[in-house]
């Protein structure tokens, strides 16, 4: 067998040298890519893919990072295409968090060249700070209007609600953390939830009508339903909300069944937001091009990076549907900055979901994008502004966290 060949190709830029691929858990778990290039700068790429961590961590250690060895630094798009189509097996979102977290450190390299934080290379400011949306829940009504309450205080101009179901002991969403709602825990087995939709559709309305009944409609008003419902009883969801006005209504029904969306949308006019499990433009294709959801959802990590997450945005503005990426803590600040440098140069720019990290995480990646009047802002730091700081990432070894599964009362699976 012979090595993997070299770029031999002419260029000015320099060469990656090292490719290395760090794991650490400062309160739950992240995998992060770093690559140097032959002139010493360094970029960061988030590759965290919730409760298969270890499944990325091989694929980039055993696959990608030995071929990058030697390859231009400065050839992102080729990069790109070359894990790409190079693998054969395409998509997929191990694959396509490995070739993310690859393509997010070249973008943070590429402005450390060129002195620019990256939004700069994408085209600029399109608007002057990133709108974010909080997370405002509790196992009632009450609990969560306080926390609407602490929102609206610090500022928040959107607000996603989720309560606790009567009936149900846990529900997606609600969490004793109020800034960190962390739903993978530690342990070999997946923990069990337990689900029914009869419950949640006739508790739920309850919700929206407190919430705007007391706190009005001067915001944005979001809520998640987890990909559990069926198109018929999402459609009749969405129409039972339209009064309280929703900015968004996210993942009505597992969305590999793209078609099912007609439905929806022939029966309600609360917009749908759906992708933050998808990892390719194929996979949205259909929702964007037939105007069946409102918000596409993808996110850098998990949809191929910047390259990739910027063309699913650049397709979807042609239908009018804006973006609106995940961004809960599984996903690490330095995928948060690569977000927000897209998300303030793209002129579709919808919401983007903002979920704080923990101290220690934040010390673990120290960054340089600000929380201010419910808007995000990126920094102007050359790159992403954000690195990780190796020697306290080993303070924090992996610790195996899955995602719950989910099951309806009688014992049936069910998504989570
Ligand atoms: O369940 O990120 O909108 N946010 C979400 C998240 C997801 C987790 C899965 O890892 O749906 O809470
Ligand atoms: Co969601």
């Amino acid at each position: 067998m012979s090595e993997p060949s070299p770029d031999n190709s002419a260029g000015s830029g320099a060469r990656i040298v090292d490719a290395r691929v760090i794991v650490t858990c400062p309160g739950r778990n992240f995998v992060t890519v770093k690559i140097t290039t032959s002139d010493g700068v360094t970029g960061v790429g988030d590759a965290t893919l919730n409760g298969r961590e270890l499944a990325v961590a091989s694929y980039l250690q055993d696959h990608v990072c030995p071929a990058l060895i030697g390859r231009h630094a400065d050839r992102i798009e080729d990069i790109w295409q070359y894990l790409y189509k190079g693998a054969y097996w395409r998509r997929g979102p191990v694959t396509m968090t490995a070739i993310a977290a690859v393509d997010t450190a070249l973008w943070d390299i590429k402005g450390k060249v060129a002195g620019l934080p990256v939004y700069q290379l994408l085209g600029g400011r399109a608007r002057e700070g990133v709108t974010v949306y909080g997370h405002a829940n509790g196992q009632d009504v009450a609990e969560v209007l306080d926390e609407v309450a602490q929102y609206l205080e610090h500022g928040y101009k959107a607000v996603r609600v989720q309560v606790g179901i009567p009936g149900l002991p846990v529900t997606y969403g609600v969490s004793k953390d109020k800034l960190f709602y962390e739903p993978a825990q530690k342990g070999i087995a997946p923990s069990e939830a337990t689900w029914s939709t009869e419950l949640y559709l006739r508790h739920v309305p309850g919700l929206f009508d407190a919430v705007r009944g007391k706190f009005g409609f001067g915001f944005h008003l979001l809520h998640d339903a987890h990909h559990r419902l069926t198109p018929t009883e999402a459609a009749r969801l969405g129409k039972r909300l339209e009064e309280y006005e929703l900015f968004w209504l996210e993942d009505p029904t597992p969305a590999e069944s793209q078609d099912a969306f007609r439905i929806i949308k022939q029966h309600t006019t609360t917009p749908i937001a759906v992708g933050e499990v998808f990892n390719s433009i194929w996979d949205c294709q259909q929702l964007i091009t037939e105007r069946l959801i409102d918000f596409i959802r993808t996110t850098v990590v998990h949809a191929g990076g910047i390259t990739h997450l910027r063309r699913i945005f650049n397709l979807a503005e042609l239908y009018g549907v804006r973006s609106g990426s995940h961004g809960a803590t599984d996903l690490s600040p330095v995928c948060m900055a690569a977000a927000l440098h897209l998300d303030l140069s793209i002129p579709n720019f919808g919401l983007q979901e903002y979920m704080r990290h923990t101290a220690a995480t934040d010390e673990v990646f120290p960054h340089t994008y600000w929380f201010e009047g419910g808007y995000l802002h990126p920094g102007e730091t050359p790159g992403l502004g954000v690195d990780i700081d190796e020697k306290l990432a080993e303070r924090y070894p992996y610790q195996p966290a899955p995602l719950p599964v989910n099951r309806l009362l009688d014992g049936t699976m069910h998504s989570w």
